[in-house]
């Protein structure tokens, strides 16, 4: 597709903008949709965007010791191999900063900036049938009026704080690691409490340590990780960098879960248990994500995902001197990258500090948070900040904050009530044209997220460069098609080790009262990526593509009907 001159928002009166697409969210996704959508196919388009400035998750996520676990050459748009080769990455893994530095580097480069309005949170988005238009809400008194909505609210930006007795009492002060002040926050000489050790606790606690006068980590669920091994990055590798675009993008492309390097063919079972250790040894020292790559079948084979679990907690009692710590550290109940496999720096080593406690709520759970701090069944702990590393809730939450609502006032919270339904998580029946970027019922998380992204947003482009092209007014996911897809969804996930694990936020078991529905799509970056093709190659097939008119619309009709049969549900008046 090549640049082409675009169309202007157009001001209805004070508050009303017209559009033809509104996109939500100014990260990765929201910032290359509206380069795709403005640039490439002369649309006008508006981002929205509740932080004062660009980033999404990494705009909300600067809690102490904050990094990609994704590698920085990976972690990046592909779409321009000019960009791809002028910029340049200083570290392995990089931290908000430098994501940030490289996020308004594209805004630049693509100038982005002027059609994005930054402190505007969407509370509402409601689809006109009648002028086929999306009316959508924001807090600040605005409205916006768009054929095309665009969800880029990432799967990771809702905070979940849990719920304990007791928080509102707390005369210190608490933070959650995804809405973390911008101006940091100063743990000199304090009293610090982290509640979590998934991803972000394992990353937070080593650099919290180093300045806390006291570090208590309380631990509900012990997790698997392996070190990150972080360092900066050669000259020689940068030149590699630079000149290897294609070649990278390739593997990027060609991987299940779209990073830099291959899933080794080799089975579990293939080698002795000699050679296995070696395998397991090097990618210990290698370090990352790449630990999960190292055998075909570690998260198929239960007895293969075993040897890897052994090891893993072997490191752990090696590298944790007092021996309890030790032991509660590596009692972890499920298969490694059964849950999303933290890598780290000095996790388990920051154990050793004489300033750092571990508590195990599975023997001493919490009780309540009092005024000088959290009150567990046997102890008390007296705290100045307690910093909650508590997780999101994920893939659906930010979305069902918002109140959506398609065909008749169908609201998307009743529909997906018993959990998210969509077809190849990019469209839900009942509404028309309203796409999400990495929605639930894609590989969003599973792969490396830029990947994901640029797969889906391209997707969405053709696609309504297709209906424009075509005189189609309205795109919506048939019911049929969903109702496979949900099938095909939960099937990938079965063929896998991950909906063994009770306690994921992949299942939305971290949440209290969301329903348990296994939510990324398991079958690998590759192979969604074909289908998607497939789809858009055979016009769309799945898809219920319709021009005005009253055919047009009694096929709409039909759809709905079939949906809220399906999913049983009834439409609530507007
Ligand atoms: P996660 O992976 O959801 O981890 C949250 C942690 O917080 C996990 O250890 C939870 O224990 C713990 N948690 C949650 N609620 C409570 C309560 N009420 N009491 C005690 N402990 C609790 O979130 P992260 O931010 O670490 O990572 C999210 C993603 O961000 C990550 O996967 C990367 O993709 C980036 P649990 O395991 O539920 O027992």
């Amino acid at each position: 597709m090549n640049s082409v001159t675009s169309k202007q928002p157009e001001k209805l009166n004070d508050t009303v903008t017209e559009l033809d697409a509104l996109v939500i969210g100014a990260g990765f996704a929201g910032l290359y949709q509206l380069h795709c959508l403005r640039d490439r196919i002369g649309l006008s388009v508006k981002v929205v965007e509740a932080g004062d400035d660009l980033g999404g998750t990494w705009y909300w996520n600067r809690y102490p010791g904050a990094r990609c676990d994704s590698e920085s050459h990976s972690y990046c748009y592909f779409f321009s191999k000019e960009l791809y080769e002028e910029w340049e990455w200083s570290e392995r893994y990089p931290g908000p900063p430098e994501i940030l530095r490289y996020l308004n580097h594209v805004a630049n480069k693509f100038d982005l900036r002027r059609d994005i309005q930054f402190g505007t949170r969407v509370r509402s988005a409601h689809y006109d049938a009648a002028d086929n238009r999306w009316l959508v809400a924001a807090g600040s008194g605005q409205c916006f009026r768009a054929t095309y909505l665009i969800t880029a609210v990432g799967c990771i930006s809702s905070a979940n704080v849990p719920d304990i007795p007791g928080l509102d009492s707390f005369k210190g002060k608490w933070y959650h690691t995804g809405q973390w002040p911008p101006q940091g926050v100063d743990f000199t000489g304090k009293r610090v409490g982290q509640i979590g050790t998934g991803s972000t606790g394992i990353q937070a606690a080593p650099v919290i340590a180093q300045s806390a006068k006291r570090l208590t980590v309380f631990q509900r669920t012990a997790n698997y990780s392996v070190p990150a091994r972080n360092a900066p990055l050669s000259d020689e590798f940068k030149q590699y960098i630079r000149e290897h675009h294609d070649e990278i993008e390739e593997i990027v492309e060609s991987t299940p879960n779209g990073h830099p390097f291959r899933i080794s063919e080799t089975k579990v079972f293939d080698l002795s248990p000699e050679e296995r250790q070696k395998v397991y040894k090097a990618a210990w020292e290698k370090g990352g994500l790449q630990f999960r790559a190292a055998f075909q079948d570690l998260l198929t084979n239960k007895a293969a995902n075993d040897t890897a679990t052994e090891f893993l907690k072997n490191k752990i009692r090696e590298i944790v001197k007092d021996r309890q710590t030790a032991e509660d550290l590596a009692d972890i109940d499920h298969p490694y990258a059964g849950k999303r496999p933290p890598i780290d720096t000095n996790y388990f080593e920051t154990f050793n500090r004489e300033n750092v406690t571990l508590i195990n709520l599975r023997k001493d759970p919490i009780e309540r948070i009092t005024p000088t701090g959290i009150k567990t069944r046997d102890h008390n702990y007296d705290l100045d900040i307690i910093v909650f590393a508590t997780g999101f809730d994920a893939l659906t939450g930010t979305l069902l904050r918002i109140d959506i609502r398609g065909r008749d006032g169908l609201s998307l919270r009743d529909v997906w009530k018993a959990g998210p339904r969509t077809y190849l998580g990019l469209q839900v029946p009942g509404f028309p044209n309203m796409f999400t970027v990495t929605g639930p019922g894609s590989p969003s998380v599973l792969c490396n997220m830029p990947v994901a992204i640029e797969q889906h947003v391209e997707w969405i482009t053709e696609c309504i460069a297709y209906m424009r092209d075509n005189g189609i007014e309205s795109c919506e996911a048939a019911t049929e098609a969903t109702e496979k897809w949900v099938e095909h969804v939960n099937e990938a996930a079965n063929a896998t080790l991950l909906p063994t694990v009770q306690h994921s936020w992949y299942l939305g078991a971290n949440v209290p009262g969301k329903p348990r529905v296994f939510m990324p799509y398991a079958g690998g970056m590759t192979r969604y990526r074909a289908i998607c093709n497939d789809v858009a190659a055979k016009g769309y097939e799945g898809f219920v593509l319709a021009r005005r008119g009253q055919d047009a619309d009694a096929k709409r009709e039909t759809a709905l009907n079939d949906f809220e049969a399906a999913a049983n549900i009834s439409t609530p008046g507007v």
